[in-house]
């Protein structure tokens, strides 16, 4: 009888719980909600901390799809926690604590819905600029190179091709556009007008050493970090990170191995999604379609894989 060899894949851990799509907070305010994300004010005191909560949503083509994605939510709080640890050393940030026991009493009945999708965070003074940083050429800054050779007033090289390294990274602002329409890419000096001189350098210069320190560890693991965009406010006058940071909701992560510029890179999170989406045929209007179980869990074991290759971490809970 020959020796038997049996090779098991690692298979993610099922989740324990079905995805949480819309929240119950009682009767706590809700003061934004995002298509993926949620804020809450503890108190009505209008200085309080903030509840900053990652669903387990997922969008795609501009929607919110009908089915969520179990677990998202604390895998993308986790990474943001994760990077925000990283970063330390060189921006502060708004996390308090992602402890729910340190949340206010009127929030401990709904301990099982917070924890670990949520993070309590101090209120800042946004900024009304997207940062965003590429170090690759992709998206909306492909589309721009391909008009006008420049993204964002930057002028670029003749010749790049879709999906190339940039000869360095750049800080190409967005300025958010209210009604769901796509951030508008904007100049600097246009960011100069609405915060002024100074501010508009601290953000360029912050978005470009964390781009630098991120896309470093990232490369360690076997990711390109192409893009990515942070929202900063400030905090006892302090230019502060906050929002969630460098999650594949926020980034775009390219796996090294399979990177080929010459033409769009697959989606590290959403091409099964993506995929399934094309091969039905959706008008990509509203009502957005639910996904397919099968669709549902690789799409899963993706956020799970980009999770475990970040942080080193194979599970949520430890
Ligand atoms: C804040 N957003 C964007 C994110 C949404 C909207 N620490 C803070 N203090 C004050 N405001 C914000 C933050 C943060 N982070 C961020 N809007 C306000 C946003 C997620 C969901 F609906």
């Amino acid at each position: 009888m020959p020796p038997v060899s049996v090779t098991v894949k690692a298979m993610p851990e099922t989740p324990l719980h079905p995805a949480l799509t819309a929240m119950d907070l009682g009767s706590l305010r809700r003061t934004a909600q995002g298509k993926v994300r949620d804020i809450y004010a503890l108190s009505p005191d209008p200085d309080s901390d903030l509840l900053f909560i990652a669903t387990d949503r997922i969008s795609a083509f501009d929607h919110v799809l009908g089915s969520g994605i179990p677990d998202k939510g604390r895998i993308l709080t986790q990474l943001s926690i994760f990077w925000f640890d990283h970063l330390r050393d060189l921006v502060p940030n708004h996390l308090v604590t992602a402890d729910t026991r340190e949340y206010p009493a009127d929030l401990q009945p709904f301990r099982a819905q917070l924890e670990g999708r949520s993070m309590r965070v101090r209120r800042a003074t946004m900024f009304p600029v997207e940062c965003v940083v590429r170090g690759y050429i992709s998206g909306s800054g492909w589309k721009d190179y391909q008009a006008t050779g420049a993204i964002c007033g930057i002028p670029l090289p003749p010749g790049l091709r879709e999906s190339d390294q940039l000869p360095e990274p750049i800080f190409t602002p967005a300025a958010k556009i209210n009604t769901g329409g796509h951030d508008e890419n904007i100049s600097f000096d246009t960011v100069v007008e609405h915060i002024g001189p100074n501010y508009a350098e601290d953000l360029r210069a912050l978005t470009l050493a964390i781009y630098a320190k991120a896309s470093t560890h990232a490369a360690s693991r076997g990711l390109i970090l192409a893009d990515t965009k942070f929202e900063f406010g400030l905090i006892d006058g302090q230019v502060t990170l906050a929002d969630e940071v460098l999650t594949p909701d926020s980034s775009r992560y390219w796996p090294t191995e399979t990177y080929s510029p010459g033409g769009a890179q697959a989606s590290f999170d959403k091409q099964f999604v993506r995929d399934y989406l094309e091969s039905i045929h959706w008008n990509k209007q509203a009502p957005a379609p639910s996904l397919p179980d099968d669709v549902v869990q690789q799409t899963r074991a993706k956020y799970l894989e980009a999770f475990t290759l970040i942080t080193g971490r194979t599970s949520l809970d430890t």
